[in-house]
C-alpha cells in the first residue's frame, strides 16, 4: 500500500505573518489583497493575520526570519515586487531576497513561503499581480496554507510512529 501524504487547504484556526514590501507598492499591495483574499477564502479568521511592512525586498529576509522565530505565527508568506532597472541593483536585490526566504525557510520551524515577483518589466510584474498570469501573492497565500497544513500533518507522523515504537507496533 502506498500512503499518501498532502497539506488540505483549511486555514481555519491558522495564525499567519504576511511580510510585504512598499518598494513598487502598486504591484505590493496587489499581491497583499490577493494573500488576505486566500486566507479569509479558506477560513483564516482576519483577527488572526499579521501584516509586516518592510521598505524593500532586501529587507524581507531578516524581518521574516525573526518572526518565525518568535513561534507566534504558523507560516510566514513574504511579499515583494523586483522589476528590473539600468542597473545592477535589480540583480543583487532579487537573489539576495530568494536565497534569504530559503534560508529563513530551512532554518526555522515554520513555512516561510516565497511570493516575490522578479521580472523584467512593468508589465509582466501586473500581470501577475492580479491581471493575465493571476495574482502570485494569492498563490503564495495557498502554499502557506498547505505547507502548514503538510508540516503539521508530519508532527502527527512524529507522534504516532514514536507511540507505535513505544508500544512494539513493527509494521508488519
Ligand atoms: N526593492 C524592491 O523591493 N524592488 C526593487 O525593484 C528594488 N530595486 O530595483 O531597487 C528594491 N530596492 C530596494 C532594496 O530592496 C532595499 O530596500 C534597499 O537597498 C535598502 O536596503
Amino acid at each position: 500500500m502506498t500512503w499518501i501524504h498532502e497539506g488540505q487547504l483549511d486555514g481555519t484556526g491558522i495564525k499567519p505573518a504576511v511580510v510585504v514590501s512598499r518598494f513598487n507598492s502598486f504591484i505590493t499591495k496587489k499581491l497583499l489583497d490577493g494573500a488576505l483574499d486566500c486566507l479569509e477564502r479558506h477560513g483564516v479568521n482576519t483577527d488572526d493575520i499579521n501584516v509586516f511592512w518592510v521598505p524593500g525586498a532586501w529587507e524581507i529576509p531578516p524581518v521574516s526570519m525573526r518572526i518565525a522565530d518568535t513561534g507566534i505565527f504558523d507560516c510566514v508568506i513574504c511579499l515583494g515586487a523586483v522589476i528590473r532597472g539600468e542597473t545592477p541593483h535589480f540583480e543583487y536585490v532579487s537573489a539576495e531576497s530568494a536565497k534569504g526566504v530559503a534560508q529563513a525557510a530551512m532554518l526555522t520551524d515554520v513555512p516561510v513561503v516565497y511570493g516575490i515577483i522578479t521580472a523584467d518589466t512593468v508589465d509582466q510584474a501586473v500581470d501577475r499581480a492580479g491581471t493575465k498570469s493571476g495574482n502570485k501573492g494569492f498563490d503564495a497565500a495557498m502554499t502557506a496554507l498547505e505547507i502548514t497544513a503538510l508540516y503539521d500533518h508530519i508532527a502527527d507522523l512524529d507522534e504516532s510512529i514514536e507511540q507505535d515504537e513505544e508500544e512494539g507496533v513493527t509494521g508488519e
